[in-house]
């Protein structure tokens, strides 16, 4: 990409978004002091959630969001540990945490890391218990097929139960693969690839994607996706879900 023309490949519309790592921008953000944070998807596009990369040093912390809001975090490279009051865990590479929203928390870099963050201000459904906190990797979580032709699977991360809010993906296409029908709905995605590439349509227009870029697909955003090369394609995806579209 010929970035001293002024090329990217990163696109904002009104419905959607593709940004590309050649147009990050480094942004202080309170709660990250030391970290290179750069917000990707955020309200001020018309998201209703945050999502952000976070290049952590070895040592340094991410203290907890608002009181409202629920964080995922999703390990790209290095090592963090992760502190709950008693509780600590260590998240390698696809170790991820879903910490539900209040939960007073700090993220330590074990060794320099880089994270993708996904926050959002919690939806309560009347009834439902309060989320606990997730921990897992995505290696071992199953991967259940989503078409008949075997090339779609799909890891989902967090458990599929009214007190969740929302939905957190891997989809794993075999070369060849595609989401089986353009899908239209009512909740929104962020998505970032996490290896391989193809083609990825959003509302009436066709784009190349490869590792590293991130999608914003807003309410109703017409999506497709087609795998292309010799290697899988793997992309991490949140949806708001399991809420009435009238909740909030
Ligand atoms: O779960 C989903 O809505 C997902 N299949 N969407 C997508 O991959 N663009
Ligand atoms: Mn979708």
């Amino acid at each position: 990409m010929r970035r001293q023309l002024g090329e990217t490949r990163s696109v904002i519309a009104q419905r959607h978004a593709l940004i590309s790592a050649d147009s990050h921008e480094v942004t202080p953000v309170p709660g990250w002091p030391g970290s290179r944070i750069v917000v990707v998807i955020s309200p001020q596009m018309g998201a209703q959630f945050s999502q952000f990369f976070a290049e952590m040093p070895g040592g340094a912390v991410g203290h907890a969001p608002a009181q409202r809001v629920e964080r995922f975090v999703l390990v790209l490279e290095g090592a963090v540990s992760l502190q709950l009051g008693d509780e600590l865990h260590e998240l390698g590479v696809e170790g991820y945490a879903l910490v539900p929203a209040g939960a007073a928390h700090q993220i330590k870099a074990v060794t320099a890391a880089r994270l993708i963050v996904l926050e959002k201000v919690f939806l309560p459904l009347e009834g439902a218990a309060h989320p606990e906190l997730v921990v897992g990797t995505v290696a071992a979580q199953p991967k259940q097929a989503m078409s008949e032709d075997g090339l779609l699977g799909v890891r989902k991360l967090l458990p599929v139960d009214q007190p969740f809010d929302c939905e957190v993906n891997v989809m794993e296409f075999q070369p060849g693969g595609s989401l089986p029908y353009v899908e239209t709905h009512f909740v929104e995605h962020g998505l970032l690839m996490l290896s391989g590439g193809g083609i990825y349509r959003l509302d009436e227009d066709w784009f190349s994607v490869v590792e590293g870029d991130v999608i914003w697909m807003g309410p109703y955003c017409p999506q497709w996706f087609g795998a292309l090369g010799t290697r899988p394609a793997r992309y991490l995806i949140y949806k708001n879900w399991n809420r009435d579209p009238l909740a909030g």
